[in-house]
């Protein structure tokens, strides 16, 4: 039987590869404008503090060809080739549409590496590769918007939460508060009516239940530095507010909005809440990310074979 050649667009966030990087891809996040000396000095130093570089480009590209190797496998009638698409650094999405028309594929499928959908995120990921196939006659593509209630997501979280709880000890685990969050965005989003705080608020409750949680809530981090007001409670100040109210000894965080070590999570996690967390004098935990875990792996192929049933 001949396999239909398709497409797997993995499209992810991107990170600078080397320090020298860290300019263009500010001034690309911030649409063209270059990032003042102290900007730039700022977060040159939040990526030292985190070893040198990222370690999400690494991962992006792990995923991405991990996913392909099991799609492969578990699909019959199909031939996937994955096509890095990253939103802030080459190679962007648009060169990821122009490679998969220049390799004659005329059917493909996109994923975000982000599990909830917003204007501000998956919306324009998913606007930029329809633009591109659009403009070039490119491959058609079905595209995912969300899949932050995952069953293998909301599993894999409710696994790695027990662990964290199985290392405290019984008689503190009702002290003990898990914060789930994700990257905070401005308030403006939510006249919009975007459904991003939802989604967050849903796969943290499931998770929850799951994982048979009573003390959590959700937070946002990462906020960026504009005047406009951005989406809150801050994870830090959420700390301090949940300690002083209930008095909790345990802090498990899981940013639940992102799928990878990276920038957001070993510095503004691992770094700035657990400097709340040692001033207060509690215990800082927080679970695994995903990764190319192959659990996780799983789950993404669940994700596109869903999209793919839908379309078929
Ligand atoms: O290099 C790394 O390891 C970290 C990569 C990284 C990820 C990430 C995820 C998200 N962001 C989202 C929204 C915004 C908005 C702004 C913004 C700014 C930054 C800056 C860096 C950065 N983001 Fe990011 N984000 C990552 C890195 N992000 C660096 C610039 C310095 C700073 O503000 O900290 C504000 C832009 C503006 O100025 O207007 C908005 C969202 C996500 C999660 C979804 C996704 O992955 O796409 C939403 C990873």
């Amino acid at each position: 039987m001949t396999k239909i050649k398709t497409g797997l667009l993995v499209m992810a966030y991107g990170t600078p590869r080397s320090l020298a990087e860290v300019e263009p891809y500010y001034t690309h996040i911030r649409r063209g404008r270059k990032p003042s000396p102290e900007q730039l000095a700022e977060l040159t130093e939040r990526y030292e503090m985190i070893g040198g570089i990222s370690p999400l480009a690494k991962i992006t590209e792990e995923q991405a060809q991990k996913l392909e190797e099991y799609l492969n496998k578990q699909f019959t009638d199909r031939e996937f080739k994955s096509y890095l698409g990253l939103k802030h650094i080459d190679p962007f999405i648009e060169d990821a549409v122009q490679s998969m028309k220049e390799d004659g594929i005329s059917e493909a499928v996109s994923l975000v590496l982000a599990p909830h959908y917003s204007t501000f995120s998956v919306k324009s990921y998913n606007g930029r590769a329809a633009e591109e196939t659009a403009n070039i006659g490119g491959p058609e593509i079905t595209s995912v918007d969300s899949w932050y209630d995952e069953p293998g997501y909301i599993a894999y979280w409710t696994k790695e939460i027990q662990k964290v709880m199985a290392g405290i000890p019984e008689d503190e685990r009702s002290e003990t508060v898990v914060i789930f969050s994700a990257h905070s965005l401005p308030e403006k989003i939510l006249q919009m009516g975007d459904p991003y705080p939802q989604q967050l608020q849903e796969t943290a409750d499931l998770i929850a239940k799951e994982a048979g949680i009573d003390n959590y809530t959700i937070g946002w981090q990462s906020a960026g530095n504009t005047p406009d007001p951005w989406i809150g409670p801050d994870v830090q100040d959420l700390t301090r507010d949940l300690y002083e109210e209930h008095g909790y000894k345990h802090f498990v965080y899981c940013p639940v909005g992102f799928v990878a070590d990276h920038l957001e999570v070993l510095y503004d996690n691992d770094y700035e809440c657990k400097v709340v967390t040692d001033e207060l004098g509690v215990n800082y935990h927080r679970p695994p990310m995903p990764n190319a875990r192959p659990e996780f792996i799983e789950t993404l192929a669940e994700v596109v074979k869903k999209a793919l049933n839908k379309e078929g």
